[in-house]
């Protein structure tokens, strides 16, 4: 059993990760931009004001891809390029920008998927409240509008957000993502609620103007618990777990793809929560319950759980030096096998996995080359569970690694190297590395070379 013969192989990245040029051609400011200023906030000080300088390398960029095989890009467009002040006045230099990219991706035939947002809100909207501002669902619709006008006859991938739960609980309530708030539960569920209002009303905009039939998506993080045996229990109380609202935390799946999928927040959410979750007006429901077409999973691990005397999930430990990424992120593929196929029983839609992949510590060696073998060594676990949730009937469409290069990860700066392409901060130069060259023989053999 392989992948099926229209599986579709990418890469993904985001505008803030990548693009720098932060000053370049009327961009707007994000939260981003003033986050990385405030002192302690970034590694090192750091910011994505030149990142890969993707903005004005992209061709060569592009040309990479097509070196490595890709047939897809993930990209995500910064929403004050396009927009300054989130709002209002359009720049056109920076719609422009994505203009040039699908004409690029296309003419080297990588199809484009495009995300909305990827966490660069615009500074200009924050100081009006953000997402905790109801309007916020406007704003985000007024700004998918110009894009959907100006890209949708050539781009016919669209996913809306990206991990709302990072940049609800890691930005609204932990403070160490942009904007850097601490607010209580209440104020974060309030903001959550804002963007999947957003959610709902950037579909409805791509449905009613794209001018090539659209398929559109989300993609959240997908919190994996996975059984620690084959046995029934174990298997059941893993499945409840993953849809579960085990803790007074936004680290979950349900409370974000219930209300997308299903139309509303989950029962168990809603006790959890309890009086702090926000008051719904008449039809919020229905607006963040649009037609999907799929769904994105970004899944890079999961959490081995077995069945409690309750039959409820207990975590069991991993073995003492249990295998982990330069991030201390623990390597665990079965969830790439589990995550899909309880979200696929949970919500019946179509399966991309959007992100996936590790940090890991590269550098170029005396020969030039970049030798990756924990990069290989790691998708290739991933994907053999990947095929094997396939096999046993799950709905794939396609697979993301994260990132096509590096870039930078946010609050580690340029730490933490998620890239199949190694860059060079100080020079921008870029070198594939082995793992990209070895992802390419996956490609060509749609996931046969997997063994
Ligand atoms: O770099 C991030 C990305 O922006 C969102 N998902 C996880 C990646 C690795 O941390």
């Amino acid at each position: 059993m392989s992948f099926p013969a229209s599986f579709v192989w990418g890469a993904a990245t985001s505008a803030y990760q990548v693009e720098g040029a932060a000053a370049q051609d009327g961009r707007g400011l994000s939260v981003w931009d003033t986050f990385c200023k405030q002192p302690g906030a970034i590694w090192q000080g750091q910011s994505g004001d030149r990142a890969c300088d993707h903005y004005n390398r992209f061709r060569g960029d592009i040309g990479l891809m097509q070196e490595i095989g890709l047939r897809a890009y993930r990209f995500s467009i910064s929403w004050p390029r396009v927009l300054p002040r989130g709002v209002g006045e359009v720049n056109e230099k920076g719609l422009a920008f994505y203009d040039a990219l699908v004409d690029g991706l296309l003419a080297a035939g990588i199809t484009p998927y495009a995300t909305l947002f990827h966490w660069d809100f615009p500074e200009a909207l924050y100081q009006r409240g953000g997402w905790l501002n109801r309007e916020s669902a406007e704003w985000f619709a007024e700004y998918a509008q110009v894009v959907v006008d100006r890209l949708s006859d050539r781009v016919t991938n669209w996913m809306t957000l990206n991990e709302p739960q990072v940049f609800i609980k890691f930005g609204h309530g932990d403070g160490t993502n942009a904007p850097g708030l601490k607010l209580p539960l209440a104020e974060q569920l309030l903001a959550a609620h804002h963007c999947l209002l957003a959610h709902g009303r950037s579909v409805q905009v791509i449905r009613a103007r794209a001018k090539k039939p659209a398929r559109v998506g989300i993609a959240p993080v997908c919190v994996v618990k996975y059984p620690a045996s084959a046995s029934a229990g174990d298997i059941e109380a893993a499945r409840a777990a993953t849809s579960g609202v085990p803790e007074r935390l936004l680290w979950n799946n349900a409370w974000f793809y219930d209300p997308v999928v299903l139309g509303g927040y989950p029962a168990e959410g809603l006790a959890m929560y309890g009086a702090d979750v926000p008051g719904a007006a008449p039809g919020d429901f229905e607006l963040m319950k649009q037609p999907m077409d799929f769904l994105g999973l970004n899944i890079y691990e999961g959490q081995p759980v077995k069945a409690g005397a309750d039959g409820k999930a207990e975590v069991v430990a991993r073995p003492v030096g249990h295998p982990m990424t330069a991030f201390r992120w623990p390597v665990e593929p079965e969830s790439l096998y589990w995550g899909p196929r309880f979200m696929y029983e949970r919500y019946k839609l179509p399966i991309y996995i959007t992100e996936n992949g590790l940090s890991n510590i590269d550098w170029v060696s005396l020969d030039g080359k970049v030798h990756d073998p924990q990069r290989i060594d790691f998708t290739q676990r991933y994907l053999l569970a990947l095929r094997r949730a396939v096999a046993d009937g799950v709905d794939v469409r396609g697979y993301f690694h994260w990132s096509l290069m590096d870039n930078f990860e946010w609050s580690a700066g340029y730490k933490e190297r998620f890239g199949l392409i190694h860059v060079d901060f100080e020079t921008q130069g870029r070198v594939i590395k082995d793992s990209a060259k070895w992802y390419r023989g996956v490609i060509e053999s749609n996931g046969g070379s997997l063994g």
